[in-house]
């Protein structure tokens, strides 16, 4: 890192390896990109990428910090509380989306893909997040929506305006209905949210006409890959923003996109809405495999860049596929985030998720929460117990080789929040009947300090979604001040990671440990062991580095992980 970097000098004794240098960083930025061939960790033949062993903090921009008042974060709250992350000790941000939007599913329904939304602050707004988050050493990510736009597209427009058969409408999947009159949709996918996958639109000459797929809201109609101007919009989008100093991607339904010809109806897989399974016709079609080469070829030419799939593709085969060396650099592996709590359970997905990579040899990667998927504490059973389970697991996911996702308000121990119906604006909760409530409970804005709702998030009281009063406790200057704090414990963990060989290598080996815990050892020396039952565990020889929880004459406490050397 250079040595310029206030962060690296000033908070860094130790900093992060990094891989080799890259022309285009450093052509860009003031900063050289944090790189080098001195990496000690770096092997001699191949240098490891600066993302090999990073921990991203997600953020969700509209819960994150609200510089202008109107009740919803962006970019320039981000920016100004970079700090945190600075503190917390993270490589790399993944920003949820934040171009330009009506905001159906928050950001994922995309209008303009290399613009900002106004609601985020604009384009400069994300130039002055890039200029400083650089400046301290922190990459930036973000989200990128291939597989479908927003209704609101300029490209949708114009199909609705053309009508059936003209080149306009070929950019999406529009097909004439079934039944005489054309009122059955054309097949009988369902939408992830709930209900059809299907719209019918109205034609220019003012009666219902062709329907159009949508796998997720209906303001969201899937893009047709067959049709090659699709991937030139996309590399023209990829480009944009490499070219602005964005340091790669999350791209969204990376297993997503290509669709199988003819569209054939699905067989009846009883899959509930937000979730998909290995069987389902609307997803990880082969031919998206083509797609990634193509994506692949553009992220070579700025190297350092990352692409990071979301693959939701539970056989390990099939899901490295996507990991092959001209496809993505990372994918998404959600098996810990679809985890209990049980010592076996955990370590299958463990073993299950290293397996996967090894496939393509390529890098774990681990998840616990996600803006879909919930908060950690809240999937553990809530309350103290599964305040206390969620950190231990972070303490499983950061002794693991590879690289981290955090979730931001992970760090402080959030739970979900039960919100009343009326707050609720996650589209499943409409598309469902009701009957799901939808993801809103893991999006709830993060309190910063102060004893009163917003908790320095907003100056606006009626922040986009309500703010749990008892809050208060969990903020961030509240837990700055406690060194026992989950926020506190965040911390010293991501030090320790970043900072000590004993998280070196990439093996995992486990040792022998009792019922309803595990125990696993480092290449570079790091055990780490987890106890999931109800008695006291009581621990291998070795210098005790960090504690989910106080010990007792070195023995772990039920629901709680210790890391030793
Ligand atoms: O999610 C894709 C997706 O398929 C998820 O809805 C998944 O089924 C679910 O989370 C499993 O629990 C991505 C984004 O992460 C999500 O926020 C968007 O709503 C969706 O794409 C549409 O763009």
């Amino acid at each position: 890192m250079g040595s310029g970097s206030p962060r690296a000098s000033a908070r860094r004794p130790e900093p992060n390896p990094m891989g080799s240098g890259s022309p285009r960083a450093s052509a860009r930025r003031p900063e050289p990109n944090p790189m080098g061939s001195g990496s000690p960790r770096a092997s001699a033949r191949r240098p490891e990428p600066w993302w090999s062993r990073a921990v991203f903090y997600q953020v969700y921009p509209r819960s994150f910090a609200d510089s202008d008042g109107d009740g919803v974060g962006d970019l320039d709250g981000l920016t100004d509380r970079l700090d945190h992350l600075v503190e917390l000790g993270v490589d790399a941000i993944w920003l949820n989306p934040v171009t330009v939007s009506p905001m159906a599913d928050h950001g994922y329904d995309v209008a303009d893909p290399r613009d900002v939304d106004p609601l985020f602050g604009g384009m400069v707004a994300l130039e002055r997040l890039i200029a400083a988050a650089h400046q301290l050493g922190i990459r930036v990510t973000m989200d990128v929506v291939p597989n479908h736009t927003s209704s609101a597209h300029p490209w949708f427009q114009a199909a609705l305006a053309a009508g059936p058969g003209g080149t306009a409408r070929d950019r999406y999947l529009f097909r004439d209905g079934r039944g005489p009159d054309g009122t059955v949709p054309p097949n009988n996918w369902k939408s992830v949210f709930g209900g059809p996958a299907w719209t019918r639109v109205v034609e220019p000459n003012g009666k219902p006409g062709q329907w159009y797929l949508h796998l997720f809201d209906t303001e969201q109609p899937d893009l047709n890959w067959d049709n090659p101007e699709v991937f030139a919009d996309f590399e023209k989008t990829l480009r944009f923003w490499l070219e602005r100093g964005v340091d790669g991607f999350r791209i969204d339904v990376a297993h997503g996109m290509a669709k199988p010809p003819d569209l054939p109806d699905s067989p009846d897989l009883g899959i509930a809405v937000l979730q998909q399974s290995d069987d389902d016709p609307r997803f990880n079609h082969p031919s998206v495999h083509a797609i990634h080469r193509d994506i692949r070829t553009v992220m070579d030419r700025y190297p350092g860049a990352v692409s990071i799939g979301e693959v939701w593709v539970q056989d390990n085969a099939r899901w490295a596929e996507y990991l092959r060396p001209d496809e993505l650099h990372l994918g998404f592996n959600f098996r810990l985030a679809r985890t209990d709590f049980d010592a076996t359970e955990i370590r299958d997905a463990v073993e299950n998720s290293l397996a996967a990579a090894a496939i393509e040899a390529a890098t774990p990667t681990w998840t616990l929460a996600n803006h879909d998927v919930g908060r950690v504490v809240t999937r553990y059973g809530g309350g103290e117990v599964g305040l206390a389970r969620a950190r231990a697991m972070a303490m499983v996911m950061l002794a693991l080789p590879g690289v981290v996702f955090l979730y931001n308000g992970q760090e402080l121990g959030l739970p979900d929040v039960e919100l009343p119906d009326e707050a609720l604006q996650d589209p499943t909760w409409e598309r469902s009947g009701h009957t799901e409530r939808g993801r809103d409970g893991c999006r709830v804005p993060i309190p910063w300090c102060g004893d009163n709702p917003p908790f320095g998030f907003s100056t606006h009281a009626d922040t986009w979604l309500p703010m749990p009063p008892e809050w208060a406790a969990l903020s961030v200057e509240e837990q700055s001040i406690d060194p026992d704090s989950t926020l506190s414990f965040f911390r010293h963990a991501l030090q320790l990671r970043r900072g000590r060989d004993e998280f070196d290598g990439t093996d995992v080996q486990w040792l022998t440990a009792p019922k309803d815990t595990l125990i696993f050892r480092r290449g570079g020396g790091l055990m780490c062991a987890l106890n999931a039952g109800d008695r006291p565990l009581a621990l291998p020889a070795g210098e005790l580095l960090l504690a989910s929880a106080p010990l007792a004459d070195h023995t772990l406490p039920p629901d709680s992980a210790a890391w030793l050397v």
